[in-house]
């Protein structure tokens, strides 16, 4: 079979059909190769990089009025809409998604755009108290170029997400792909170019760290904003701090999701269920370490376990039935198999799964059953690291106090979920946790006007909502002197 050819998009056209470097990118529910893939270097990175600067000089978008720039935004939302059952389909096959997760991920996208659509006539500048004869007052101002590096996840999501607020406030942005998803990034770019938004302000290149390298290197990128693991999180600051650049990260997680006794246990099942587990476990702020108190610990184990045995998630991802896919990689399930191995010998209690499921027709994908781990200890490696993949540790906590010293017994502090009828208790334990968001009675809610930022080493910047601005801007103040005085 031939395979498909994806190339660079730049300065709104295909770029890269002759290049002779390029890798193969794997359908991960059949372990085929259905994609060739160019590989962009350092000259790649600066093609991208050059016609992202001098599209931003011309101000063809950057100096495009506000309520124009929001309805071009506001169209790309419309157009993804449009070409759902298309995306949905691409993201499936490269990212082993099941259709109806991938569905919503465009669909999120698409409310995404929506949302960044507002962010163009939202002035958040300030007058300051003044000496009589002056004026002073702040704005903000965009970024020339900034390099959004994203992972293989949430694919087209990350596409939209990570270059929105930029493109909101009149910056260009080059996309990297993470080289296990290169299709969707593409797409979205191709989008933005049919909805209206001038050639050069979203271009993508292609490839993998290295590429993201080159890109964080280059003296034209102003800002690099970064979504996927700490350790790689960390070079990119280092990189980007020697050449004083803005960053945002959003880094890897391992979320406490703690049941007290008095809690709604079918509710706190559920949302367990869909939290551990969707994605393949494959996103940052999944609740995988189950704190449970020491009451109810056997029978949340015992519904969670029926509800896993009775809902068959795995399957093939193009059916609409599937819940749950396979991991994205062969090195992602290998590294999940071995986070399985490792909790037994640590001693954790396998309850559910741990194995590996046969997919009809998906023989060689790779599929991991979801796998639920109890009467794990705070300080086993698969309490502390993350695995993202279908794999939840449970453990037991005493009291109020035991359960925030667990919750912050890791060096992440993305996200905690908090499950009590006692909103006083809710409170109580919030102000402990160490959590850029913290949900109580609900988890893994994302809405895009509310803002989070990871703590610990889960990242920097303020993402999402009218405080995004800030990461994705500089502060410019003017002073004004009407006095007559000589300063
Ligand atoms: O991520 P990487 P990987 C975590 C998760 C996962 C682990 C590894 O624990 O198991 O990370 O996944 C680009 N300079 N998360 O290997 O390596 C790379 O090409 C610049 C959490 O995929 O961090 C890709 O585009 N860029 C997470 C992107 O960085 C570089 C989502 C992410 O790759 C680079 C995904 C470099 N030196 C994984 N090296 C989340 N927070 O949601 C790599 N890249």
């Amino acid at each position: 079979m031939d395979l498909v050819q994806i190339n660079h998009f730049i300065g709104g056209q295909e770029v890269g059909v002759d290049a002779t470097s390029r890798f193969e990118t794997i359908n991960p529910s059949n372990g085929k190769a259905y994609a060739s893939v160019a590989h962009g270097d350092a000259s790649d990175v600066d093609t991208a990089v050059a016609n992202c600067a001098q599209t931003f000089a011309e101000g063809a978008w950057s100096k495009m009025p506000p309520a124009e720039r929001s309805a071009v935004l506001s169209k790309i939302g419309d157009i993804i809409l449009t070409r759902i059952n298309f995306l949905a389909l691409l993201e499936s096959r490269d990212s082993g998604k099941p259709i109806i997760n991938a569905r919503r991920d465009v669909m999120r996208a698409s409310s995404l755009m929506k949302y960044f659509a507002t962010l163009p006539e939202i002035a958040i500048g300030a007058n300051f108290s003044e000496e009589p004869g002056y004026h002073s007052y702040s704005t903000r101002v965009p970024f020339s170029v900034v390099g959004s590096i994203v992972p293989w996840n949430l694919p087209f999501l990350f596409a939209a997400w990570k270059s929105a607020p930029a493109i909101a406030l009149g910056s260009s942005v080059v996309l990297k792909p993470s080289e296990e998803t290169s299709a969707s990034a593409i797409e979205f770019a191709r989008i933005c170019i049919d909805a209206g938004l001038p050639p050069g302000v979203v271009n993508v290149v292609l490839g993998d760290g290295k590429t993201g390298a080159a890109l964080v290197d280059h003296p034209k990128v102003e800002m690099i904003s970064f979504t996927g693991s700490t350790y790689v999180g960390r070079k990119i600051l280092q990189a980007a701090s020697s050449r004083l650049k803005g960053v945002h990260l959003e880094l890897g997680g391992k979320s406490a999701n703690i049941v007290f006794a008095d809690a709604d246990l079918d509710k706190a099942v559920e949302a367990t269920l869909f939290s551990s587990y969707w994605n393949t476990g494959q996103i940052c702020t999944s609740g995988t370490r189950l704190l449970l108190a020491d009451e109810i610990a056997d029978e949340f184990i015992k519904r969670l376990s029926v509800r896993l045995r009775d809902a068959d998630l795995v399957g093939d991802p193009s059916l609409t039935t599937t819940q749950i896919g396979p991991v994205i990689s062969k090195r992602q399930f290998e590294k999940v198999q071995s986070y399985i191995s490792l909790a037994v010998e640590e001693g954790a209690e396998l309850v559910f799964g741990g194995n590996t499921p046969t997919i009809k027709d998906c023989e060689d994908g790779f599929f991991i059953n979801p796998t639920l781990f109890k009467n794990a200890s705070p300080k086993m490696r698969v309490a502390q690291e993350e695995i993202f993949g279908p794999v939840t540790v449970a453990m037991t906590f005493s009291s109020e106090s035991e359960a925030v010293e667990i919750a912050n017994s890791t060096q992440f502090g993305l996200a905690a979920a908090i499950w009590t009828q006692d909103i006083a208790r809710a409170h109580r334990i919030a102000e402990q946790l160490t959590a850029g968001i913290i949900w109580t009675n609900c988890i893994n809610r994302i809405r895009w006007n509310i803002p989070y930022e990871g703590h610990g080493v889960s990242g920097m910047g303020e993402d999402l909502g009218v405080e995004c601005i800030k990461t994705f801007s500089k502060l410019k103040v003017n002073q004004i002197n009407f006095s007559g005085n000589p300063n």
